[in-house]
């Protein structure tokens, strides 16, 4: 299947002041736009047309970089959007998502701690996770395009560290601009979708 664009789910002024309407503007209308655009492109005469993006994903990493590239930062970004959301963030989690935080991850305080230090500890660019594996959560970090569905993982939150995602709000800051994003940005209600699918 062809890739598009998703709208965003809130308007552009919607994150203020944590994240910009310019930053909106430049980070999914030019460069997830150009994702799909490329990726497009790519898909023609690759063999996985007729794959759902999950697949086209898995089935291009370590085999053809230019199409995983431009697929995995799709796929990413069409969830980084809907881990936002207006007066988001904090503590008040859905309840089995908060048991499985305090099992797995050693409660939300270290939660935080740790997501924050595998964004800040990328180095460039790239992504920090909480995935899915074997029914338990984990932290980890991936450079570039890459997510946990590549190492085996199930991805329910993530946050994008390339420097188009907070230079305009932040510049250099990506702690200030990783600390927003978990204290009042991130959308709960669909890491714990994302949470319940992966669990099935
Ligand atoms: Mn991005």
């Amino acid at each position: 299947m062809s890739f598009v664009l998703p709208a965003l789910p809130y308007d552009y002024d919607a994150l203020l002041p944590y994240m910009s309407r310019e930053t909106l503007e430049y980070h999914h209308d030019k460069h997830h736009q150009a994702y799909v655009t490329n990726g497009n492109n790519l898909l023609q005469g690759s063999g996985l047309e007729d794959k759902s993006l999950e697949d086209v994903v898995r089935g291009s990493f370590g085999n053809n970089a230019g199409l995983f590239n431009n697929a995995g930062q799709h796929y990413n970004h069409i969830h980084f959007w809907q881990w936002m959301k207006k007066g988001g963030g904090g503590k008040a989690l859905p309840g089995r998502l908060q048991s499985a935080i305090d099992s797995d991850l050693g409660g939300y305080d270290k939660f935080r701690a740790d997501f924050i230090n595998a964004g800040v500890t990328q180095f460039g660019s790239g992504w920090c996770w909480v995935a899915v594996r074997d029914g338990r959560l984990e932290i980890s970090k991936t450079p570039n395009g890459e997510n946990p569905l590549v190492h085996g993982a199930e991805p329910i939150l993530g946050c994008d560290v390339w420097e188009h995602s907070y230079y305009i709000d932040y510049r250099n800051a990506r702690p200030k601009y990783l600390e927003a994003f978990v204290d009042s940005l991130i959308n709960w209600d669909y890491v714990e979708e994302r949470f319940q699918a992966a669990m099935g």
